[in-house]
C-alpha cells in the first residue's frame, strides 16, 4: 500500500473516531442522557452489556490480526502448518465458559432490574422518600396519543404534563393499532394493546421538555405520533391543571369518537372527559374477558406482585 494512501485511511478513521467520541452524551441521544431513575437504571444495563460484549469483541478483533500475521504463508513463516488439526479440549473450555459466565452475569442483572422496575421508584432525586404516585391513562390511536388524568380529571392529546420527583404510573391501552409508549429520556417503552391495560412506571428527576413517541409502526400517520413531555415542579403542575380546568373545552363522548378516526391532529387539552371511557375502551376490545388486574386500570395495587418485594 502506498504511504499517502495509508495515511489517508488513517486520517478518515481518526476523524470518524473523534466525531464519535466528541459528540458525547448530548440530548441528541436521550437514552444516553437519562432524566430519571428508571432511565438511569436502564442505562446501567446498557453499559454493563456493552462492557461484557467487549470481553468477546476485543479478543476476537485482536486475534484476527494476530492470526493473519502469524499464519500467513510467507518465506520466513515460523508457525507450524497443521491442516489436519481439528480439536482442542482446552480451547473448547475457554470459548464455552466465557460466554456462559457472561450470560449468567447479564441475566442476573437484567432480571433484577426488570423486577425492580415493576414497582414505583421509592426515593426522590434528593434521597428523600418519593411522593405518592400519579396515574395517567394512555390511549394510542391512529395516529395520536390521548392522555387522561383520573386524579385531576383533565385530558390531553399529543402533549403530556408530569410533575417532577414523583413516580408516574402509566396505564396503557389502544383504541386503534398496537403501539408502544416511549419517552427515551425517562425509560424504556411499553406496549399499548387492545383489551389490555399495560403498566409502565417512569419518573422525571429534572424539570425539562422531553420527546415522547410511538416505538411500534402503526401505519401511515405513525411518523406524526410524537409528543412533548413537559416535566415541571408539583407547583407548576397544579397550576397547569387548574389552568386547563378553567380554559379548555370538555372532552365529550363525541369528541372522543372523533379522535378515534384515522387522522393526524395537533395538540389539545380538555378540562374533563367521560369518566368511564377508558375502561369502556379496554372492555370493548375483549378486556371484559381478561383477568381483573388487566382491565382495572386505575388501581396500581391490583397488579400482581412480580418481585414479591421492592427491596432489590
Ligand atoms: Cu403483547
Amino acid at each position: 500500500m502506498p504511504k499517502t494512501f495509508r495515511r489517508g485511511i488513517l486520517g478518515v478513521l481518526f476523524t470518524a473516531l473523534s466525531l464519535f467520541l466528541l459528540s458525547g452524551c448530548s440530548s441528541k441521544y436521550p437514552v444516553l442522557d437519562p432524566a430519571g431513575p428508571v432511565a438511569k437504571e436502564e442505562l446501567h444495563l446498557i453499559e454493563l452489556s456493552a462492557l461484557l460484549c467487549l470481553i468477546v469483541v476485543l479478543p476476537v478483533i485482536i486475534l484476527l490480526f494476530v492470526i493473519i500475521a502469524k499464519y500467513r504463508d510467507r518465506p520466513n513463516r515460523k508457525a507450524k502448518y497443521q491442516p489436519e488439526w481439528a480439536e482442542s479440549a482446552k480451547l473448547e473450555l475457554i470459548w464455552w465458559s466465557i460466554p456462559i459466565i457472561i450470560i449468567i452475569i447479564l441475566g442476573t442483572f437484567t432480571a433484577r432490574s426488570i423486577f425492580h422496575l415493576q414497582q414505583p421508584v421509592t426515593s426522590a432525586s434528593d434521597g428523600t422518600k418519593a411522593k405518592a404516585p400519579i396515574t395517567i391513562e394512555v390511549t394510542s390511536m391512529a395516529w395520536k396519543w390521548v392522555f387522561m388524568y383520573p386524579g385531576q380529571g383533565v385530558a390531553t392529546v399529543n402533549t403530556l404534563e408530569i410533575p417532577t420527583d414523583r413516580p408516574v404510573q402509566f396505564v396503557l391501552t389502544t383504541d386503534g393499532p398496537m403501539n408502544t409508549l416511549w419517552i427515551p429520556s425517562l425509560g424504556g417503552q411499553e406496549m399499548t394493546m387492545p383489551g389490555m391495560a399495560m403498566r409502565l412506571w417512569l419518573q422525571a428527576d429534572k424539570a425539562g421538555t422531553y420527546i415522547g413517541k410511538g416505538g411500534n409502526f402503526s401505519g401511515k400517520g405513525f411518523a406524526d405520533m410524537s409528543f412533548k413531555v413537559h416535566a415541571v415542579s408539583q407547583n407548576d403542575f397544579d397550576k397547569w391543571v387548574s389552568n386547563v380546568k378553567n380554559s379548555s373545552p370538555k372532552m365529550t363522548t363525541s369528541t372522543y369518537n372523533k379522535l378515534t378516526k384515522h387522522n393526524v391532529v395537533g395538540v389539545s387539552t380538555y378540562s374533563s372527559y367521560p369518566k368511564s371511557i377508558y375502561t369502556k375502551t379496554i372492555e370493548e376490545y375483549g378486556g371484559k374477558d381478561m383477568k381483573d388486574w388487566m382491565i382495572n386500570g386505575t388501581d396500581p395495587s391490583s397488579m400482581p406482585s412480580m418481585s414479591g418485594n421492592s427491596g432489590m
